[in-house]
C-alpha cells in the first residue's frame, strides 16, 4: 500500500464547509447527510480527496461513470480549449463541427449495424428520447398500434417519466402517485439466488426468464413498440444476465417485430472489458442508451445510438421540415462533445477496453475471495463490476449494506450500497493493488459491522 500513498496527489488545504442546509440533495437522506456529511472537494485518476484532506480510493468510478479515472489532462484541456473557442451554439436548425465529429467517431466504435447518434444530457433524457424515438418509428412504418413499451423489474432506466415507467422499482414510482404511462408491462427480474448463488461470470440458470416476452406478445398482440432492458442491470444490485437470455431476448423480438433497446449507460465504455454490452455478449439491440463514459463524466452527456434504418424510417416519414419534434437546448453541447471526444481517445489509445478484459479474471478472484465473509449471501461478478450481497437485517432492509458503505468510506475507500447489496466498479486504470485493497477493505468493514 506504500506505494499507493506516493502516487497519491497531494492535498489541498481542507476547504471551509458551506452552509449545507440551502441544497436538496438528490436520492440522499437528507437529514442524515447534514449531520455528518461527507464532501469530496478533489479528484485524480483512483483517488478523491475529501474535505479532511484524507485520500479515498475510488471503487465505484464516481457513480459508474469516470472510466478512464479521474481529471484526465487531455480532457480537462479540451473542454477548456473549448470553452475559449465556442462556449454554445444553438442545436436545432444550426450546428457545429464537434458535435458531428463526435457521432461519426462513436459510430465507428459501436456494434455493427448502429451507426445513428441523437445526443442529450443524461441517461434519463436518452431513455426518454429512446422510447420517444420508438414510438416515432412505428407512426413512420405505418404501424400506429404499436404503443407499449416493456420493461423489467428491477430495471432502471432513471428518473424521466418514460424512464421510471418501464423502469421496475416501487419506490421510484409510489411517491409520485404511481403516475407513470399506462401502457406499459414488465418482464420479471432475472435475478435467482436459490439456483445462481455464487456464479462467476454469467449465471447458468434462467435464460427461460425471456419466454414472459412470449406471454405478453400474446397479451397484447401487435401493440408492442420496443422492449428495453440494461444487460447487466447496475443499480439494483449488480444482476449479471443468465447465459442465453439476452439471445433468447433478441430472438422473441426478432419473431414479433419488436424493438430491442439496450439500455447501455453503465455496461457502456468498457465497463464489462469491451466496447459494449451487446459485443460482450454478442447481441446486438436496435438502440443502446449511453451516458456516463461518453464523457468520462467530466461534462454532462447522454446518447442515443441506433440502427440506420430507424433513422431513415422517422426522417423520410415527412415530406419536408423538422422529422422528429424532440431535442433539447444542450444537446450535443461543444463542451460535452470536446470532452467526448478526448475520452474516446483516451479509451482508445490507452486500449482500456482490453485492459479491463485482462483484469476480469484478476477481478473475479478477489470478488469471490469474500464468500464466506460474515452475513455474504453471494457475490457476483462480470467485466469489472462487482455486487456482493448481504443477508437482510430483519425488519431493516438496506441498513447493512448502507453502514458498510459507511464503514468502507471511513477506512479510505468508496463502494456503493443498493439495499443490502454492495457494488464496485473502479475506473479501468485500476491497479491489481489497488483492487485487493478494496477487496480487503470490504473484507474488513464486514467484521466491523453487525
Ligand atoms: N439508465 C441506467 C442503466 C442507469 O444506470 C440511468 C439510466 C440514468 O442516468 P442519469 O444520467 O439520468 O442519472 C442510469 C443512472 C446507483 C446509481 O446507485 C446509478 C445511476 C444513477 C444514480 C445512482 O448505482 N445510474
Amino acid at each position: 500500500m506504500a506505494t499507493e500513498t506516493l502516487n497519491a496527489p497531494p492535498a489541498p488545504e481542507a476547504s471551509a464547509i458551506p452552509s449545507l442546509e440551502e441544497l436538496w440533495m438528490p436520492f440522499t437522506a437528507n437529514r442524515a447527510y447534514k449531520r455528518a456529511p461527507r464532501l469530496l472537494v478533489a479528484a485524480k485518476d483512483m483517488y478523491y480527496t475529501d474535505a479532511a484532506g484524507r485520500q479515498v480510493l475510488d471503487g465505484t468510478a464516481g457513480l459508474w461513470c469516470v472510466n478512464a479515472g479521474h481529471c484526465r489532462d487531455e480532457i480537462t484541456a479540451a473542454i477548456r480549449e473549448q470553452a475559449g473557442v465556442m462556449d454554445y451554439a444553438p442545436p436545432f436548425q444550426m450546428g457545429h463541427p464537434l458535435a458531428f465529429e463526435l457521432a461519426q467517431h462513436l459510430s465507428q466504435m459501436l456494434p455493427a449495424g448502429i451507426d445513428h447518434v441523437f445526443f442529450g444530457n443524461s441517461g434519463s433524457e436518452a431513455v426518454d428520447t429512446a422510447l420517444k424515438i420508438a414510438l416515432a418509428y412505428w407512426q413512420a412504418k405505418g404501424q400506429p398500434q404499436r404503443t407499449r413499451l416493456i420493461g423489467r423489474a428491477r430495471g432502471y432506466h432513471g428518473v424521466g417519466f418514460g424512464g421510471m415507467s418501464v423502469g421496475g422499482i416501487a419506490t421510484n414510482t409510489k411517491q409520485f402517485s404511481a403516475q407513470t404511462l399506462p401502457l406499459v408491462d414488465h418482464l420479471p427480474a432475472t435475478h435467482d439466488l436459490a439456483k445462481n448463488a455464487f456464479s462467476r461470470g454469467q449465471p447458468a440458470h434462467g435464460a427461460e426468464f425471456a419466454d414472459a416476452l412470449e406471454e405478453l406478445v400474446a397479451k397484447h398482440g401487435d401493440t408492442i413498440a420496443a422492449v428495453i432492458v440494461e444487460p447487466v442491470a447496475g443499480s439494483t444490485g449488480v444482476l449479471v444476465p443468465p447465459k442465453g437470455y439476452l439471445d433468447r431476448l433478441r430472438a422473441i423480438c426478432d419473431k414479433h417485430g419488436i424493438l430491442l433497446i439496450f439500455d447501455e449507460v453503465i455496461t457502456g465504455f468498457g465497463r464489462l472489458g469491451a466496447s459494449f454490452a451487446a459485443e460482450k455478449f454478442g447481441v446486438t439491440p436496435d438502440m443502446m442508451t449511453l451516458a456516463k463514459g461518453l464523457t468520462n463524466a467530466a461534462v454532462p452527456m447522454g446518447a442515443v445510438c441506433l440502427r440506420r434504418e430507424i433513422y431513415d424510417a422517422v426522417i423520410n416519414a415527412s415530406a419536408s421540415g423538422i422529422e422528429f419534434f424532440h431535442g433539447y437546448t444542450y444537446s450535443g453541447h461543444p463542451l460535452a462533445a470536446a470532452a467526448g471526444l478526448a475520452t474516446l481517445e483516451i479509451y482508445r489509445s490507452e486500449r482500456l477496453f482490453e485492459r479491463a478484459a485482462s483484469l476480469e479474471s484478476y477481478w473475479a478472484d478477489a470478488v469471490h475471495s469474500l464468500r464466506g465473509r460474515r452475513n455474504v449471501i453471494d457475490c457476483r461478478n462480470i467485466g469489472i463490476v462487482a455486487g456482493i450481497e448481504l443477508e437482510a437485517r430483519p425488519g431493516a432492509v438496506g441498513a447493512r449494506g448502507f453502514e458498510t458503505f459507511l464503514k468502507c468510506f471511513e477506512l479510505g475507500v468508496m463502494v456503493r450500497s443498493t439495499a443490502d447489496t454492495i457494488a464496485l466498479s473502479p475506473p479501468l486504470i485500476v491497479e491489481k493493488p489497488q483492487i485487493d485493497r478494496m477487496f480487503e477493505t470490504v473484507a474488513d468493514a464486514l467484521e466491523r459491522v453487525e
